[in-house]
């Protein structure tokens, strides 16, 4: 109950910030794009991290106005490098509320208008949990492309979505979840289900970027098997802002 005051309280004071995992395109080995990744900064200094807060804020009806806050943050944080490089990209993450209730459409339109952004640059990702109301789903969806955003499918393999499903979801990639990575070079059983992703991805002539890349060995694998872009801990962890575009600039 007192974690649920504390995060009404944060959600009031702007507490949400943004860090930043680098992608890196493993053709080019250029790095052009980020994920934002939410945090909560208690005032104590500490951050909670999104896979305990997320669930919460969802449950208590908070989320939307979390991704407000991301929204901004991204357009406060990397709005001059948005501007500058017309290559840039950054993924923001959008809850099932975000996709029910269609309100990101005003939010992110209003945000990009004033900071000069074009919707081309920014993706969102959506999970299968968030399309849990189909419907609303899908027409966020379709107003979020219509405007020129692209969508990725989030944590992909975990759930039970298949061919037919993402076709008709109008999805323009597909992040391979990191289960799917860690098991890459090893006997573990679902390593085949990591060529079947891709295999499907293709298929629906999607882009594909893998998550939780450790080691050279999985890189290697995902570029010769045609996967273009990549996230994880070889390359960096999510970084704050100013960091991130260190990283970029000192990058390879
Ligand atoms: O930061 P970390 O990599 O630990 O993120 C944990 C999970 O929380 C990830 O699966 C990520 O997709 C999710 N997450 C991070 N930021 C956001 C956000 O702003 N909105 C939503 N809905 N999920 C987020
Ligand atoms: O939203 P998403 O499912 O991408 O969440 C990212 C989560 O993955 C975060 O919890 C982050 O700390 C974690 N993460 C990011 N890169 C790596 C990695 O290379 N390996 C592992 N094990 N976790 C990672
Ligand atoms: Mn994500
Ligand atoms: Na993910």
């Amino acid at each position: 109950l007192s974690l649920r005051y504390e995060l009404a309280a944060a959600v009031r004071k702007g507490a949400f910030i943004a860090h930043y995992q680098p992608i890196i395109d493993l053709t080019t080995w250029r790095c052009d794009a980020a994920e934002a990744l939410a945090r909560w900064q208690r005032s104590d200094g500490s951050h909670v991290p999104p896979d305990v807060f997320v669930p919460l804020a969802e449950s208590f009806g908070l989320m939307e106005r979390i991704t407000d806050q991301i929204v901004a943050a991204v357009m406060r944080d990397l709005g001059d490098w948005l501007r500058q490089d017309p290559n840039a990209l950054i993924g923001i993450n959008l809850s099932a509320a975000d996709l029910s209730t269609g309100r990101i459409l005003p939010v992110l339109d209003r945000a990009l208008s004033r900071s000069g952004v074009n919707p081309r640059q920014i993706w969102l990702e959506v999970t299968e949990h968030g399309m849990i109301d189909i419907t609303g789903a899908q027409i966020t969806l379709a107003e979020l492309h219509r405007r020129g955003h692209l969508i990725a499918i989030d944590d992909f393999g975990t759930g039970y979505s298949g061919l037919s499903y993402l076709q008709q979801l109008q999805i323009d990639a597909l992040k391979i979840d990191r289960s799917f990575v860690k098991v890459i070079g090893t006997e573990a059983p679902t390593r085949n289900v990591t060529q079947q992703i891709i295999a499907m991805a293709r298929e629906l002539n999607l882009k594909i970027v893998a998550e939780g890349v450790e080691t050279e060995e999985q890189a290697a694998y995902l570029r010769s098997n045609g996967v273009e872009f990549a996230q994880g801990w070889l390359f960096s962890a999510a970084l704050p802002a100013s960091d991130f575009l260190a990283f970029r600039s000192s990058w390879p």
